[in-house]
């Protein structure tokens, strides 16, 4: 008897652990797009896009307010301190004629976009869909009828992009009981419970209910939202996405005080770059400019070499990219990022396999200036070497050991060229002379065997 019951312990055993592993691999799966994706678009569009930074002939920054001080466009309401009903009357005006997804899509996928993530909500409140919980909604501006995620997401879906929704879980403007800014009165706990039944979570529940999304975008930062998103609340919102979508992922902005242990992958602050590795998949959320959503007078466009070399520098520390663009009140995206987003396309084109499905690669010293990727491959691997600033001399250093390097050749045009051994433990390969009118950066690929 005594057997029989120990085997039925180990049978039992031998079960939850297949289990775990089932699910821990999945766990994986998930993820894997994710980690091989390295570039990103992020869109903010909203009612604050119609504005574009200036209300009634102030314009952001405008420090003569006590909180003037931001770029950030989609912060208009509160910057520049403007009436709820004065802001609200912005759904009679949300009328983007020339709003088509197809186009939008487009873009990313030839910028060499794998993925699309759109502000279902931002913090004014307002959705870009026709929610069932709330009125302040698509459905109250001239185009009721149309639906607006839903035509992206198919296009996402044509195009073979992933697609996600920001949604601000903890600031919200409109409802009464919604987080708002420092420097207002603090909401209650118990207060913005009601917030947090009433629109956060149940808006939350139908977007992934409607769209079945990939991935989900919370936002916040610092420690200003630890007072109400709790670690109950974190896990409360964490668990109803888990039970509604197998495949949606989390990022770490839910709490980014203390995301735990559950999120996917962790949201960098704005612009922000580590300069370690990180334990888990990342990204680094980025502006084009200063703002995020529209402001017709930010013309401080970052060129699309120095993007490149943020989103390169991310991929070999093991992070992405999401870039993100603010289209204009009419749904047609700002031509300076457009022509941003192709000359990045036309680089990744003849470059992509450099950054996609990379891997960082440790412990190889080379020039200042140069960051690596790897692809592991039979027999060895293939290592990438990204020259993001002028060599001394136009040369190379690696430290490789020479008789492990297969062949060297320039990714874009796969020019071969030259190994020499340094006479130490490494190899020097001299470039090619360079035009001095491209700026583009050249990419080195090696095979090296084990
Ligand atoms: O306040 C927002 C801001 O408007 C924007 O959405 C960014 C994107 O990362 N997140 C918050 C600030 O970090």
């Amino acid at each position: 008897m005594k057997r029989f019951f120990s085997m039925i312990l180990v049978l039992l055993g031998l079960y939850y652990s297949v289990i775990a592993q089932e699910v821990s691999r999945k766990e994986v799966e998930k993820i894997n797009w994710f980690k091989e994706a390295r570039f990103g678009m992020f869109v903010h569009w909203g009612l604050y896009s119609i504005l574009g930074g200036t209300y009634n002939g102030r314009t952001m920054p405008d420090t003569a307010l006590a909180n003037g001080k931001s770029w950030y466009a989609e912060w208009i309401q509160q910057r520049l301190e403007i009436p709820n009903n004065e802001y609200q009357a912005l759904v009679e005006k949300f009328n983007p004629s020339r709003f088509n997804a197809d186009e939008w899509i487009k873009e990313a996928k030839n910028a060499g976009m794998k993925y699309f993530v759109i502000t279902a909500k931002h913090h004014d409140g307002f959705a870009l869909w026709d929610s069932n919980v709330s009125n302040y909604d698509i459905a109250a501006t001239p185009l009721r009828g149309r639906d607006i995620l839903g035509e992206l997401v198919d296009a996402c879906k044509k195009y073979g992009l992933k697609y996600g929704f920001y949604y601000s879980h903890w600031q919200d403007w409109e409802h009464p009981n919604g987080a708002i800014p420092y420097w207002k009165p603090a909401r209650k706990s118990r207060d913005f419970e009601k917030y947090w039944k009433e629109k956060s979570l149940p808006q939350v529940q139908e977007l992934i209910e409607r769209y079945d999304p990939d991935l989900l975008w919370f936002d916040t930062w610092d420690e200003e939202a630890k007072e109400l998103i709790t670690p109950a609340r974190r896990d409360e919102l964490i668990h109803l996405v888990r039970k509604l979508s197998s495949k949606c992922l989390i990022n770490g902005r839910i709490a980014m005080h203390d995301p735990g242990n559950e999120i996917d992958f962790l949201e960098m602050m704005d612009n922000a770059y580590p300069k370690q590795l990180l334990d888990k998949p990342w990204q680094t959320p980025a502006t084009m400019n200063h703002t995020w959503a529209w402001h017709s007078k930010d013309f401080n466009w970052k060129s699309s070499g120095q993007m490149l070399r943020y989103l390169v520098s991310n991929a070999s520390k093991g992070g992405n990219y999401l870039l993100n663009i603010g289209p204009k009140p009419d749904g047609t995206l700002p031509l300076p990022a457009i022509r941003r987003l192709r000359e990045m396309g036309a680089w990744m084109l003849t470059h992509g396999e450099a950054v996609y499905a990379t891997q960082p690669l440790r412990d190889v010293p080379t020039n200042k200036g140069v960051v690596l990727t790897h692809k592991r491959i039979e027999g060895g691997q293939i290592i990438y070497a990204h020259i993001l600033d002028e060599l001394p001399d136009n040369t190379l250093k690696l430290a490789i050991a020479k008789d492990k390097i297969q062949n060297c050749q320039l990714v874009e045009t796969g020019e071969m060229r030259n190994v020499k051994s340094d006479g130490n433990k490494g190899v020097t390969i001299s470039l090619p002379e360079k035009d001095p009118y491209d700026n583009a950066i050249r990419v080195l690929k090696l095979y090296v065997k084990e």
